[in-house]
């Protein structure tokens, strides 16, 4: 048997293709071995029922919900850029029924496959749209920050869907079998066209490698085509929403051990260390240990900084 691609994981590349051979798509199945069968061979897998109707119809509203909140905001609200294909950022703050799906099984048997034990959430965020748009938006590969010579996933994908995905509807273009492509083949995106467009039923989990290429498609019909993305990284990767500075501490407290270190608030060897007055269970180490936010950061000649900021949950 070959070699595992990392240490971290027990992933093995499948063998690299001569050329930019497009596979066609694989079929959505329920069978999480076989969507891990086709993450290596694909580079994408369809998982369908997923989530019940009751779940998508509730996510739906909030995010619906969310968004008109936003808007409300005024000069306060993110800015959202000039497409119709929006991303409604850091729903980590935003309700417990988003990291839900971070926690979901589904989740953690893909991520833990392409990226190992150690996975980090790197951003948790809504994608939808507000009206049509005039193209396929830009094709890339998430892991773009990390050299294309890499042989192995560090960033991983995963979209739980909440509407019919289709290609009047702007669904997604991907390209499978791009993470086998040779390295020439990795740097300037291929051209559109040649991609394949995804269908989806609401409440199924589409989830691609970060070297595979793909784009947001055209959303001819302006349908908000809702999904919600679980963006993981591996734990030496820099996260694209800056957990640490971004989460409202009283989230860190209700959240699981797990959930917190896919936030950050686990070391990965050397990594990720938190210096700050004494709290209970937790020392500097090297190797994986839950670190915490202290009550205050140690400044010069050991002044005491408070740190720490809290909202009442209900
Ligand atoms: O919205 C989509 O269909 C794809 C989004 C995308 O390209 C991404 O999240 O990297």
């Amino acid at each position: 048997m070959d070699k595992p691609s990392t240490k971290q994981t027990r992933y093995q590349q499948d063998v690299e293709f001569d050329g930019p051979l497009v596979l066609p798509l694989p079929k959505a199945t329920r069978d999480l071995n076989q969507a891990q069968e086709d993450l290596r061979t694909h580079g994408c897998c369809i998982v369908s029922e997923v989530l019940d109707k009751h779940t998508v119809s509730d996510l739906s509203a909030r995010i619906d919900r969310q968004f008109a909140a936003e808007v409300a905001l005024g000069e306060q609200c993110p800015d959202r850029g000039a497409s119709n294909k929006i991303v409604i950022p850091n729903l980590v703050n935003k309700g417990k029924h988003y990291l839900d799906l971070v926690e979901r099984h589904e989740t953690e048997a893909l991520a833990e496959f392409l990226l190992g034990k150690d996975f980090l959430l790197s951003s948790l965020t809504a994608h939808m749209f507000l009206g049509t748009t005039p193209a396929i938006e830009l094709i890339h590969r998430d892991q773009g920050q990390i050299p294309a010579s890499v042989e192995f996933p560090a960033i991983f994908n995963l979209f739980y869907t909440l509407d019919d995905f289709t290609p009047q509807r702007g669904s997604t273009v991907v390209f499978p079998g791009s993470h086998r492509w040779p390295l020439k083949h990795r740097v300037h995106p291929p051209k559109a066209e040649l991609g394949h467009q995804v269908n989806l039923a609401a409440g199924s989990l589409f989830a691609f490698d970060g070297r595979l290429w793909h784009g947001t498609g055209a959303n001819q019909e302006g349908h908000r085509r809702r999904a919600i993305s679980i963006f993981c990284c591996a734990p030496w990767v820099r996260q694209q929403e800056n957990a640490a500075a971004a989460t409202s501490h009283d989230i860190f407290d209700a959240a699981s051990a797990k959930l917190r270190a896919r936030l950050g608030l686990k070391t990965y060897g050397t990594l990720g260390n938190i210096n700050g007055t004494r709290i209970e269970h937790q020392r500097i180490a090297f190797g994986n240990v839950d670190v915490a936010f202290p009550n205050e950061l140690i400044g010069e000649n050991a002044e005491l900084i408070p740190l720490r900021q809290s909202r009442k949950l209900d």
